[in-house]
């Protein structure tokens, strides 16, 4: 391979049970037709596409505790993503998992923390998605996979059907939040109980993308260098930029925040994986909006490895000279 390029494994989650709108398990193919694949080759990657992943509704899954909506099947398309990023990450790739409902990350940092126990995670999103299943008010699971992953709250969480190959592999200072702006009253408790670090769309407009991605490494990386996990929630960005997912919050990140937050990611060299959720090519108003969703987040991927805005990111190292 190139000089500085990385070898990328693709894997498409394409799980929508996590969450009620249809149309959000289309969105590996969404991003897909956006020229992933191409864009990542261009960058000098190495491609590995996993595909698809095929994942079966389990019969008879009815809901746990008369709300939380189908936990048989949340939990075991989890389990086999988080072989499948097991495996990609043992071989040596970065893995980027495709979206897919942000339920996914029980799966893919599962998976991820089998090969890296000590990696840090950073969650781009308007939510927190940290409710349990006795907190949360949609019983939707892309709300809650926080939850089941924390160490600290594992006796707050009860064991859903589907879940019993999940251990919980974070403690709270191993995750950083950038983005927030739409919270539960009992994810707040959490965030400040547990004293989890976020930096929400008020602490962006009081810091500067700079500072945050700063203290976000300070907060990660200021011990030791550890592999990171990029958990992106397309609707961290403004609806205006991703009108296409399920749950749009006003007041997002701008196209120039969230490209500097995957540059300096990026720059760490310590990028590991990737998920990239929420795109829902049913939900734009028109097939420019749907467009102008996965090419973002096609951007947001690209930057992860290598792309920037001031130059190529492989060395060009002669220029032609006159024969
Ligand atoms: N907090 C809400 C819930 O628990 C909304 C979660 N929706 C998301 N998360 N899109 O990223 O269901
Ligand atoms: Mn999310
Ligand atoms: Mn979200
Ligand atoms: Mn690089």
């Amino acid at each position: 391979p190139r000089r500085g390029a990385h070898s990328v494994a693709l894997v498409g989650a394409p799980l929508s049970r996590g969450q009620k709108r249809r149309g959000v398990d289309h969105g590996p193919a969404t991003l897909r037709a956006a020229g992933l694949v191409e864009r990542l080759a261009g960058l000098g990657c190495q491609v590995h596409d996993f595909g698809d992943l095929n994942f079966t509704q389990v019969p008879n899954d009815e809901l746990y505790n008369n709300l939380i909506l189908y936990p048989r099947s949340v939990g075991l398309a989890s389990q086999m993503l988080a072989d499948v990023v097991s495996r990609a990450v043992a071989a040596g790739h970065r893995c980027v998992t495709l979206g897919g409902d942000h339920s996914l990350a029980l799966g893919s940092i599962s998976g991820h923390t089998r090969q890296c126990p000590h990696l840090g995670v950073i969650w781009v999103d308007a939510h927190a998605d940290i409710n349990t299943p006795l907190t949360t008010q949609s019983g939707s699971l892309h709300g809650q996979p926080l939850s089941f992953l924390l160490r600290e709250l594992q006796n707050k969480v009860p064991q859903l059907p589907g879940f019993s190959w999940l251990k919980p592999c974070l403690s709270a200072s191993d995750i950083v939040y950038i983005g927030l702006r739409d919270v539960d009253p009992a994810e707040y408790y959490i965030l400040k109980n547990f004293d989890i670090q976020y930096f929400s769309m008020r602490d962006i407009d009081r810091l500067g993308i700079q500072k945050v991605m700063e203290r976000t490494f300070e907060q990660l990386m200021g011990r030791r260098q550890r592999p990171i996990h990029l958990s992106f929630d397309i609707d961290a960005f403004d609806p205006s930029l991703a009108p296409a997912t399920g749950t749009p919050v006003l007041g997002g990140l701008t196209y120039r925040e969230g490209m500097y937050i995957t540059e300096e990611i990026h720059n760490t060299g310590m990028l590991s994986a990737v998920d990239m959720v929420e795109v829902n090519p049913l939900l734009g108003a028109s097939q420019e909006a749907v467009k102008a969703t996965a090419h973002l987040a096609v951007d947001v991927i690209a930057t992860c490895f290598g792309q920037t805005r001031e130059g190529a990111h492989i060395a060009f190292d002669e220029l032609p000279t006159p024969s």
